[in-house]
């Protein structure tokens, strides 16, 4: 199987860091690749009780003989990455071989500026970003004044493209936003200090990744932030910047949508989400905090609490759909043991009526409310479970429940945190 995609079914921190890290260990994987997002991303990893968590780096970074790659479609602040490998290396971590690629857009700290300020602006509308300065990246790839890792070797070039994309950013934070303009000698000696350091891990990751396929070596691109969160197919405008759907991982990665043999949802027994936007299934009772607390919902980079809610079997079949899902990952059904019934999303009501599938329009979406189904808890902690077989039987209806509704079987069942506390479906 040469070309696997893990991608997110929900709104992020399903446990796509565990899935890719499985994986990784399980069969020999030779390239793990980030393919969009940035360093807004938080994927934790335990090993032998050992927690990591990486940001901007592939979780293939812990994976030793694999290479992680961070591919064109990413927005890399090489703060960020050398902060992140230096955690790493400190913690006696033996970090694998890294490659950047000479397309991918760079953040500076004005990025990060732009977007606090932007979302201050926004007030009660905002979208609750990271603020790590990923959309203003990508409002500059787009607009077509972006800085890319390659231009960082060529100070006159540097200097040029810095120019242009402070023009149109100044001009908004001195007359709109009251702000002092950022200084473009300032950012130019931010990114130049990167430079020496980043130099030979860049090169192009499209022709690598293409000859490690022709040569049946396998590549795994592992996902950021989700499909609800998507640009595109997510809840707009309370979304990334990005595409973490499985058509984004061609255009972020250089390679065709032909090359690609396995796409894996990662999924969670329940629904969380970070930030601001509609969430049919979020819940404000005590279920809500219970889940959070027991399922520790806290995000990985920002260390905001998680709002959380039932599984929604509507958002599942809708992630199968945009992404061609042809597997799913189950995470933290261990989590769901505390209780004696379990209710499941598996259609809204929209305005009086029953709809079965994600209504067309936001505003549809913004007046969903879940139908629910009801299943038998099975009360007993199952995160001592290897196989299927062992699992109590409510859960295996459980399992099988959100199969049969979701649109794609489901592969593997996470029981906790941990690389062997996974149960193998098929
Ligand atoms: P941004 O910063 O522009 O990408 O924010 C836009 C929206 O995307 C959401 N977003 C995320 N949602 C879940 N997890 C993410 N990563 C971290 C984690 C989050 C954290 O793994 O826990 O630590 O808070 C992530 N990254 C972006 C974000 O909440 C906005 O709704
Ligand atoms: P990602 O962004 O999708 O990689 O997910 P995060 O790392 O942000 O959040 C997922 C959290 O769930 C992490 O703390 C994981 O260690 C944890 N986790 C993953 N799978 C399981 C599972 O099956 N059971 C439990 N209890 N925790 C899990
Ligand atoms: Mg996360």
């Amino acid at each position: 199987m040469p070309a696997i995609v893990v991608l997110g079914a929900q709104w992020g921190d399903e446990g796509k860091g565990k899935a890719t890290d499985l994986l990784a260990t399980t069969d020999p994987i030779d390239y793990v690749v980030r393919t969009s997002g940035g360093h807004n991303a938080g994927h934790t990893i335990v090993v032998n009780g050992e927690k990591y968590a990486t940001h901007l780096l592939p979780s293939g970074i812990l994976t030793p003989g694999a290479t992680s790659v961070i591919a064109n479609g990413v927005v890399v602040s090489p703060e960020a990455l050398f902060r992140e490998l230096d955690g790493l290396v400190a913690r006696g971590v033996e970090v694998a071989d890294l490659k950047v690629s000479a397309n991918a857009h760079v953040i500076a700290s004005y990025h990060a500026t732009i977007d606090k300020v932007t979302e201050r602006f926004l007030g009660k509308n905002q979208i609750g970003t990271t603020g790590r300065g990923i959309g203003p990246a990508y409002a500059d790839k787009i607009n077509r004044v972006g800085v890319r890792v390659a231009d960082l070797f060529d100070e006159k070039i540097l200097r040029e493209k810095v120019d242009a994309a402070l023009d149109v950013r100044n001009h908004l934070l001195t007359k709109v936003y009251n702000r002092r303009a950022i200084e473009v000698d300032a950012v130019v000696e931010e990114l130049l200090s990167y430079a020496d350091r980043l130099q030979p891990m860049v090169c192009d990751t499209s022709l690598l990744l293409n000859q490690a396929l022709d040569a049946g070596q396998t590549v795994l691109f592992e996902g950021a932030q989700a499909t609800m969160l998507d640009v595109d197919h997510g809840t707009y405008p309370f979304v990334t910047s990005s595409n973490p759907v499985a058509g984004g991982v061609c255009v972020g990665a250089g390679i065709g949508p032909t090359r690609i043999d396995r796409v894996i949802g990662v999924i969670k027994a329940y629904t969380t989400r970070v930030g601001s936007g509609p969430f049919p299934t979020e819940l404000f009772d005590d279920d809500g905090v219970q889940l959070q607390q027991l399922g520790g919902e806290i995000g990985v980079s920002t260390g905001r609490t998680r709002r959380c809610g039932w599984y929604d079997a509507v958002v599942a079949r809708y992630a199968s759909r945009v992404n061609g899902l042809t597997e799913l990952f189950l995470t933290k059904l261990d989590i769901l043991g505390a209780w004696e019934r379990i209710p499941v999303c598996v259609a809204y009501e929209i305005d009086g009526e029953r709809v079965d599938e994600m209504p067309m329009t936001q505003t549809e979406f913004h007046h969903a409310k879940p139908v629910y189904e009801y299943f038998d808890g099975w009360m007993s902690d199952i995160s001592g479970c290897r196989s299927f077989d062992d699992l109590p039987a409510n859960a295996q209806v459980y399992v099988r429940a959100l199969e049969e509704m979701s649109g794609a079987k489901i592969w593997g069942v996470g029981v906790g945190p941990g690389r062997e506390q996974t149960v193998v479906v098929h």
